[in-house]
């Protein structure tokens, strides 16, 4: 259950006096920006592709070339992409809040920078780098239409690895110190477009909640967060975010 429920009015006060602000965003956020998200039983990236088939080091391993079509093609759909205004109300919030907000993200597309957001903590990578699987040096794809897979590493010329965390791999230490941070250190956080299955992102709420702070959860769907945060906002991205800060 709730350790106490807000109504919107009241959570958007939380947030409007709150110094520290952490967001988690998820898929759902760009889905407003045409891209996929991945468990939607109907559109998702994984009714159509089964993970383990294209998301794991394994299947790299069997096959970097289909693999690599895989990214491609996202990558090619994210950048002719636009970001919406559930990207952008997050933009506006930062300018709010300043310093103490922190804006963490599983998503590997680069909306929430091409927003405006000033340093999103990318906790899965990104889909517009390539990084080498001998040295670990990462460089930035080429445009799409200049782009044909699998990049060579500038610096030892190893064949690049999508810049992206698998199943299985740890999360960039730095991105995950700096989210367990935030989210231990908020007054408010907000979740929002994430289903909520895949840690450790999954768990970061719980310690906002641990620590005493506020949860507000924005989703059409319910989620295992759901029932545990003070506010289950049923709404798109850009709807409850608007009615949380208008
Ligand atoms: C809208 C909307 C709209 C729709 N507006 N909303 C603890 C317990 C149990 C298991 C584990 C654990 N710790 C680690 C694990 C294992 C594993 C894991 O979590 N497994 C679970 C499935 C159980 N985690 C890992 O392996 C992680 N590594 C790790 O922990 O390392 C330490 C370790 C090593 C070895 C052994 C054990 C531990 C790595 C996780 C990497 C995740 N990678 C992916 C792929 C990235 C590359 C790529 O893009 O191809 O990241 S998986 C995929 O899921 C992607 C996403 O970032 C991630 C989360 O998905 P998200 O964003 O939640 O999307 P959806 O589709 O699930 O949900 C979208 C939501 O939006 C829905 O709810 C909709 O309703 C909503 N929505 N429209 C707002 N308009």
């Amino acid at each position: 259950m709730a350790p106490s429920s807000l109504s919107v009015a009241e959570a958007a006060a939380r947030l409007r006096q709150a110094r520290r602000v952490a967001v988690l965003t998820g898929a759902g956020i760009s889905a407003e920006s045409g891209i996929p998200t991945f468990r939607d039983a109907q559109s998702g990236l994984w009714a159509r592709f089964r993970p383990e088939d294209l998301a794991s080091p394994e299947a790299y391993h069997r096959d970097p070339e289909l693999v690599w079509q895989w990214y491609a093609g996202r990558y090619r759909d994210v950048m002719a992409a636009e970001p919406n205004a559930g990207h952008r109300l997050l933009v506006q919030l930062e300018r709010q809040v300043g310093e103490g907000f922190s804006l963490i993200t599983q998503n590997v597309d680069g909306l929430h920078a091409r927003a405006g957001s000033r340093d999103p903590v990318e906790l899965h990578g990104t889909l517009l780098s390539s990084r080498c699987e001998r040295c670990g040096h990462v460089q930035p794809l080429p445009p799409p239409d200049q782009f044909t897979p699998p990049p060579v590493c500038e610096r030892c010329g190893a064949r690049g690895r999508p810049n992206v965390v698998w199943f299985g791999e740890y999360l960039p230490p730095d991105a995950l110190s700096a989210a367990e941070d935030a989210f231990d250190r908020a007054e408010v956080a907000l979740v929002i477009g994430t289903s909520a299955q895949v840690y450790p992102a999954a768990g970061l709420a719980a310690e906002t909640l641990r620590a005493g702070g506020v949860v507000i959860e924005i989703n059409p769907e319910p989620t295992d967060l759901s029932m545990q945060v003070q506010l289950s906002l049923r709404d798109t991205a850009s709807v409850g975010l608007r009615r949380l800060l208008e």
